[in-house]
């Protein structure tokens, strides 16, 4: 039959709880179709949304059949979805190839048309977001596609973006990092570039890079947020706006007392091309306040940025940082907590801020997946987990969507493509209409 899907999508799209009554409310459905779609025929006419700008606007080009079938992912619930559109955007779920740096060398050479074909937005959206520009650091080393779908996610012609590539990355990958950059004025490759070490110094430096850069830039950005190649936004340019503002100058990045990470600066760490454990012990950190645990990703405020070079004594625990595992998973967090740093918050336990209260990044972790009615912090992951994250599956969008951070990590277009194009939807749809894809109407 033609709404036999295979047992593989069925059991990918379990939770979205579809029902699979058609067979015998088909007619009843199309009747209702009809007059449904003539209802918001009109409705759109006089309020958006505006297809033809949308298409012009968004390099996937998605109509409004697809643009439904997101905003019916999104929510969870698949009924009435056109099954041709489903069925489509179902085969396009995990995509073999990406597009390549070669792509991107040629696509590039006409610098026009490039940020026309690919959808980059060519104006700032509003006085606000224009009168508040946000600074990023990006840290990447391949898929050269997802670099550019995140860019374009987040970039606004009044920002201002710093991308540092692994210094060991492939020559090809780095010269279609610099034919993007170079076609937006005000996006730029890091003066120095790190030859990257997982768990080592490195991944502190490459953001470090760009924050040197980014302060000489002249743009008078008001907060600093650091990306990964697996990021994605869940925030529109205007609602980060909003969301930074009602920050008043505080940072907001993960940062708790953990007893278990001790060990990871207890000892001197041997890095070579892994970080090892010695048995050497480190002297104790040379700041008053005491150790706080967090992860890689922050929203600071250009002030904490200036603060952080100037000062002598965190300059000196930067430097008793780098033989320790992780420091990006220790640094970030005490600073945050050190009352000489703007925007920080007091040592005190009143202040213990975890990654789901701060707004910097939303990561689900496998063993905190579970069932909310127990009690567990997040629904169970519908892609797949790499080092216990999960890597999103479009089940997991009606999640993070409810989310108040800014950016959420892992998402892979091998995994699974139609959550990013949903995401993609999403954000995109809500900064060009001012409202949410959500309210588009199911034909
Ligand atoms: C190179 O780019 C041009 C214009 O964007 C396009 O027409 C052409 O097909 C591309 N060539 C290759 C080999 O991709
Ligand atoms: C660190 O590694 C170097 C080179 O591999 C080795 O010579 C040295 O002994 C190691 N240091 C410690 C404390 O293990
Ligand atoms: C919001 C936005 O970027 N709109 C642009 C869409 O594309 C047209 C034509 O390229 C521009 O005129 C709009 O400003």
């Amino acid at each position: 039959s033609s709404l036999d899907l295979n047992g593989c999508s069925l059991k990918y799209y379990r939770d979205l709880k579809m029902r699979f009554k058609y067979q015998r409310i088909l007619k009843i459905i199309f009747i209702l179709s009809v007059s449904l779609f003539l209802l918001n025929y009109q409705g759109r006419n006089t309020n958006s949304p505006h297809k033809e700008e949308l298409d012009l606007n968004h390099s996937l080009k998605q109509d409004v059949g697809e643009l439904q079938a997101c905003s019916a992912i999104i929510q969870g619930d698949l009924d009435g979805v056109d099954k041709d559109v489903f069925r489509k955007l179902l085969a396009s779920k995990k995509r073999k190839s990406l597009l390549s740096e070669s792509f991107y060398l040629n696509a590039t050479k006409d610098c026009p048309s490039y940020i026309r074909d690919r959808g980059f937005l060519t104006v700032s959206l509003s006085k606000e977001e224009k009168d508040f520009p946000i600074a990023y650091s990006m840290v990447i080393h391949e898929k050269i596609e997802m670099f550019e779908r995140l860019l374009r996610a987040i970039y606004t012609p009044h920002n201002v973006y710093c991308v540092h590539v692994d210094q060991k990355s492939p020559e090809i990958f780095k010269e279609a990092v610099r034919a993007i950059t170079s076609c937006l004025t005000n996006v730029f490759v890091a003066s120095k570039l790190e030859h990257m070490i997982y768990a080592s110094w490195s991944r502190v430096q490459a953001d470090i890079n760009c924050m040197q850069d980014l302060l000489k830039s002249p743009v008078q950005w008001k907060y600093l947020l650091n990306t990964c190649g697996t990021d994605f936004p869940i925030k529109t340019n205007a609602e980060m706006v909003q969301s930074l503002k009602l920050l008043n100058g505080k940072n907001s990045l993960e940062s708790e007392t953990i007893e278990a990470k001790k060990r990871r600066w207890q000892y001197h760490h041997n890095v070579t091309n892994v970080v090892k454990k010695t048995n050497v012990n480190k002297s104790p950190p040379p700041i008053k306040t005491p150790m706080f645990s967090g992860n890689a990703y922050f929203v600071v405020s250009r002030e904490f940025v200036e603060h952080i070079f100037k000062s002598k004594e965190i300059q000196d625990f930067m430097e008793w940082e780098k033989d320790t595992y992780s420091p990006d998973e220790h640094m970030w967090a005490t600073l945050q907590r050190m009352p000489s740093v703007p925007g920080s918050n007091p040592p005190n336990i009143k202040y213990q801020q975890s990654d789901m209260n701060s707004i910097a990044r939303l990561v689900k972790w496998s063993y905190h997946e579970g069932e909310l009615k127990n009690g567990d912090p997040y629904p169970p992951c519908t892609g797949m987990h790499r080092r216990a994250v999960c890597v999103y599956g479009a089940g997991d969008l009606k999640w993070i969507v409810q989310q108040h951070h800014l950016l959420t990590n892992k998402f892979d277009p091998e995994v699974d493509d139609v959550a990013i194009k949903c995401m993609e939807a999403f954000v995109r749809y809500k900064s060009i209409y001012g409202h949410s894809l959500l309210t588009v109407k199911k034909i």
